[in-house]
């Protein structure tokens, strides 16, 4: 039985691109670090996300206007 769980989850770890930079960014986002990314983190980094995506779209409508 722990032979097969130890395969199984170590099957799963493989599966992930790289679990270092998953680790790493939920590091990034557990501001109060306590080893958690509670919901007011987690809002925060989609609000971060949505302003970095906001920016990245008025840029390119820019850069659009400017060739016509
Ligand atoms: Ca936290």
């Amino acid at each position: 039985m722990t032979g097969t769980f130890h395969q199984n989850s170590r099957k799963e770890g493989d599966s992930q691109k790289d679990p270092q930079l998953v680790d790493k960014v939920m590091q990034d986002l557990d501001a109060n670090k306590d080893n958690e990314v509670d919901f007011n983190e987690f809002v925060v980094m989609v609000a971060a996300l949505m302003v970095a995506y906001n920016d990245y779209f008025v840029e390119q409508l820019k850069k659009k206007g400017k060739q016509k």
